[in-house]
């Protein structure tokens, strides 16, 4: 879809513009979905009820953490597993009863 294109369905002024130039709108920001080609549009968005941040951009499942799979480039969903307590990275939510 064309940049203009783009804006049109938008509608109105509701559009964001991501580093890379390109043109998503406002309701793209913070869905879950990755618009913006370096995840720009879901940085620091809080995680919606049951996922987790990942790598401090993404949101992930937290049925996906500690299931042995790397699902954040960086393996933070894999970091803390088995440790207890203040393990955990600040602003990580990371409950007991995923398993
Ligand atoms: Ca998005
Ligand atoms: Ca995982």
């Amino acid at each position: 879809m064309s940049q203009t294109a783009r804006l049109s369905a938008c509608g109105s002024d509701d559009v964001y513009l991501c580093a890379s130039g390109d043109v998503i709108c406002m309701v793209q920001v913070c869905d879950g979905v990755a618009d913006c080609p370096d995840w720009e549009d879901e940085a620091g968005c809080a995680c919606p009820g049951d996922t987790i941040l990942c790598d401090d951009v993404i949101c992930i499942d937290n049925t996906n953490v500690c299931d042995g799979v790397k699902d954040c480039a960086d393996g933070t969903d894999e970091e803390h597993c088995g440790e207890s307590g203040d393990g955990a990275a600040a602003g990580r939510v990371v409950t007991e009863d995923i398993l």
